[in-house]
């Protein structure tokens, strides 16, 4: 049975000290490697997603200047910015594809994304015939919980890894679990995974 796992958007700018600062970002990101270095042979693809948002007009509302922190937010991950780029905490070498969103308009999930070779993530998930699908990054509340969310949506079975994401808000981010383990999501320990 085909594995992967999906790194959603552990960029500069959703970790310590970037745009759109996440608590917990920068350890997520230092986790998550270790993770690698540990399981990345249990996965038959590693699918890592970047927020690439255009750095002209305001991203199809996803920017704002007094932003709601909901459905609007300040300037971040603009394309090619080092804001944009992987935490350098971070390493990569064992991701097999790269999938960039969000550019001018609003993309929470990965699957809106395309790859380097304009597939989308559904696509590489049926090539390579993915049955079940571990989900790491930031933010629980929104982008890991729309990318999860289409997982399932995708026909795979998913599980949550709950020390390896973190959220912009702890109620938002408890109520994102809930709805996910509704809609069939398993939360485990990355220990135990
Ligand atoms: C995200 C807020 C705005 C995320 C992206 O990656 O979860 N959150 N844009």
């Amino acid at each position: 049975m085909s594995r992967a796992l999906l790194i959603v958007d552990v960029q500069n700018d959703f970790t310590e000290g970037g745009a759109l600062e996440v608590v917990g970002g920068d350890a997520v990101a230092s986790a998550v490697t270790g993770y690698l270095a540990a399981h990345a042979t249990d996965y038959e693809v590693i699918i890592a997603s970047r927020d690439w948002h255009d750095a002209e007009g305001d991203n199809g509302g996803h920017f704002a200047e007094t932003p709601d922190f909901i459905d609007s937010w300040p300037v971040h991950c603009v394309a090619g910015t080092p804001g944009a780029d992987y935490d350098p905490l971070l390493v990569t070498d064992s991701v097999t594809h790269h999938v960039r969103k969000g550019q001018g308009k609003p993309a929470y999930s990965m699957f809106e994304g395309e790859t380097e070779a304009q597939e989308t993530v559904g696509e590489v998930l049926a090539a390579a015939g993915v049955l079940s699908a571990d989900v790491v990054g930031i933010a629980t509340d929104h982008c890991v919980r729309a990318s999860a969310l289409d997982a399932i949506a995708h026909g795979v079975h998913v599980r949550i890894l709950t020390d390896l994401v973190a959220g912009v808000a702890p109620e938002a981010s408890e109520t994102a679990l809930a709805e996910l383990v509704h809609a069939g999501a398993e939360l485990v320990q990355s220990a135990d995974a």
